[in-house]
Order: structure tokens, then sequence, then C-alpha cells
């Protein structure tokens, strides 16, 4: 199997800091023997838009991108061809593959052999540190794309290569379990509304917390059993803890991109709860009581992405329907468009761009 590969492609490009983002139609394509040993080329399908695409192109972050800088990070496509050289590769000419914010880890440090690619210390990322899938052909490494199941949408499985993956992570690490109450702030949007679903899979119970009547129904149909409005609640403290039996949830998975997400959390956790610090304001600290963190016994973790194996688990589980992805599509060329609505909350559940328009 052979596919003709254009020398162009249409991509979405921040070309520095400061500017917006602009629609390119002579982005260049990497030729199959331009690639590395180890290295695929993938012909993408759709993409999802993260809040956290929106942080790098507005270097919101400490991390410095890679200019001109084509972003995103939770893609699928298809494998159109793979470097000469290439050993024992796991994936096929042909085969639909996703990519992560991980784009290559190397296997081999401490961190990797401890199941911690994320942390990799050759880990190069998505959208950030490398080009990502807002665009129509991507380099990746066959040793670290995600294969989609047989009969999984491409758009859905999209969104799970990141939103899914982090949540389902931030949950597995949180200590909750079955009956054990979970609060997600930020739950009406990327990946909070897939919280609410990996969450209840689990059988935990969920008070989701966001604002406006679109997210509120959108979380209490995906099985959140009470909403908390964080614009109209005064006393959101009191009001979360009277929703988990007047004690408190036992998890907290915060979502929300700003500090203010976070602030209440340790006053409204059950004593022995854990906060699971997901959605990543650029420069805020955390502000909270630290003697009430030690009396109440509370956990700190952060949770960052997810491995290989957290990938495919997250992806298996939503391909067999338990967890689905709300999605509108839209076009690679509607970036822009999107971004300003990330910024004003505007998304319910994800945006999912189709890579050919
Ligand atoms: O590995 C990670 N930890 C990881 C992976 C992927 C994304 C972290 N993130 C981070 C992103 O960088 C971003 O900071 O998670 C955050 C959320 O990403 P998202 O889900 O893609 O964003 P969104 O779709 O805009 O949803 C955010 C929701 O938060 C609500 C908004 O209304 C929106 O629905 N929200 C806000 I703004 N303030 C809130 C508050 N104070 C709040 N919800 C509750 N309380
Ligand atoms: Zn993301």
């Amino acid at each position: 199997m052979s596919y003709h590969i254009p020398k162009t492609q249409v991509a979405a490009v921040v070309p520095g800091r400061n500017q917006s983002v602009v629609i390119q139609h002579d982005f260049p394509v990497t030729q199959p023997s331009e690639l590395k040993p180890g290295q695929c080329l993938v012909k993408m399908i759709g993409t999802g838009v993260c809040h956290t695409d929106l942080h790098v192109s507005r270097w919101d972050w400490p991390i410095e991108p890679v200019t001109p800088l084509v972003g995103g990070h939770e893609g699928v496509g298809e494998v159109v061809a793979i470097a000469a050289h290439t050993e024992a590769s796991p994936v096929k000419l042909g085969q639909r593959v996703g990519i992560k914010w991980i784009a290559y880890s190397c296997g081999d440090c401490e961190q990797c052999r401890q199941g911690l690619e994320q942390n990799c210390v050759s880990a190069k990322l998505s959208g950030c540190t490398v080009n990502g899938t807002f665009s129509q052909y991507v380099v990746s490494w066959v040793h670290i794309v995600t294969p989609i199941p047989e009969g999984f949408d491409s758009f859905a499985a999209a969104s799970v290569l990141c939103a899914g993956v982090t949540v389902y992570r931030a949950l597995k690490y949180s200590d909750a379990r079955i009956g054990h109450w979970v609060v997600i702030p930020g739950a009406g949007g990327g990946l909070g509304h897939l919280a609410v679903q990996y969450a209840v899979a689990m059988g935990m119970r969920v008070v989701a917390i966001d604002t406006g009547a679109e997210k509120k129904k959108l979380c209490l149909e995906l099985g959140a059993e009470k909403w908390v409005d964080f614009k109209q609640t005064t006393n959101l403290v009191s009001a979360i803890k009277e929703a988990c039996d007047g004690l408190g949830p036992h998890a907290a998975v915060v979502t929300s991109p700003y500090s203010e997400g976070y602030t209440q959390a340790v006053d409204y956790l059950r004593p022995g709860g854990t906060l699971m610090a997901v959605g990543m304001p650029g420069d805020a600290k955390f502000e909270t009581s630290i003697f009430w963190t030690v009396v109440k016994n509370i956990s700190i973790k952060g949770s960052y992405v997810g491995n290989r194996q957290d990938s495919i688990e997250a992806i298996e589980i939503a391909a067999s329907g338990k967890v689905k992805v709300i999605y509108a599509l839209k076009g690679l060329s509607d970036l822009g468009q999107v971004y300003n609505d990330l910024q004003k909350g505007n998304v319910a559940g994800r945006i999912v761009l189709d890579s050919s328009k």
C-alpha cells in the first residue's frame, strides 16, 4: 500500500507571540523519505480543540512553544507512511491512530520505566514543542500513537485522547471509589463533561459545578446527580457540602482553567478527601488553608494527561459506549472563532475540527 503525499497542506498556524491564528494553505508536509526511524506520517481526520491549545497560543504557560505554532494535541488520523528502518512497528499502514499531548517519550528513562511517560526527560509535546494536529498531516512515532478500535467514531475518539485520558487518569488516582461523591468544577466543559461520565461509569456519585442552563442540562443528562452554578451560588462551600450528605465530597477533580475553581476545594472536601489538580492556569498559586489541609487530612495531587496504558483504557471505555463525547463539528478554518468561544466559556462539551475543511 502506498499513498500520494502532497507537498503542502492546510494548517491553522499561530505565527508568533501575541499573534492570532491564520489559515495557511501552503504549509509544508514532511515527506516519507524525511521521516526518522520510528516515525510515521498520519493523515488527520479530525482533532478536538482543548483549552490547553488556547493557553499555549496565548503564551499563558511557562513552556516556550515552537513557532510558527501548529497547535492541537487530540487528533485521529490514518497512518500513511512509516519511516524506513523502523523496527517492530505496532501499527500498520492504513490503521487509524490517535495523537495525544505526549507526542514522544523515550521509554527508557526512570520516569518512563515507572509509567510516568508524561514526565519523560525527552518528552515532546504535540502542538507545543512539536507541530500538532491543527493540520492535515502530522509526524508522529509508531510506539506512541494510540490505536483506535474499529467502529469508534474518529471525531469522538479525538477528544478522548486528551480530555478523556486526562480525567480518566485523575479519577483513577483520586482514591474515590464506588458510591463516593466526586465534585467536578468545570463539569460542562471539554474535560469536565467526560469526567462526569467516567466517574459515573466507575460507580461514583457526581456533583457538577459550572454555569449556565446549557451546561446544567448537559451535566444532568450525562449522569451528574446534582448541579451547582458557581456564578449563582453565594455560599459555594455550604452548597457543595449539603449536596454530599452534609459532609462534602470524597474527591474534587478540578478542571476549571482559572484558579477560582480551586480556591474553595479544601474547604468543601470531606475529611480525608483528595483534590485532583487538572485545570492549568499558567501563573496561579494554590490559595488554600494549610491549617485545614493538615487537620482534615486532605491530599492534593497534580494529574498530568496519562501514559499509553491510560490512553488505551480511556479509549476502550469510550468505544464501548460507556462514555460519549458531546461535540460540535467545525472545520480547521474555524479555529480562531473556537478560541474566542472557549475564552468566553461558551463551549458546552467539545468542539472537534474536521481536518478536511
Ligand atoms: O493534563 C492535564 N492536567 C490537562 C489536560 C488537558 C487540559 C489539563 N488541561 C487543562 C486545560 O489547560 C485547562 O486549563 O484543563 C483546563 C480545562 O480544559 P477544557 O476542559 O478544555 O476547558 P473548557 O472546555 O473551556 O472547560 C472549562 C470549564 O470550566 C468552567 C467553564 O465554564 C468551562 O465550562 N469554569 C470556569 I472558566 N470557572 C469555573 C469555576 N470557578 C468553572 N467551573 C467551575 N468553577
Ligand atoms: Zn488537551
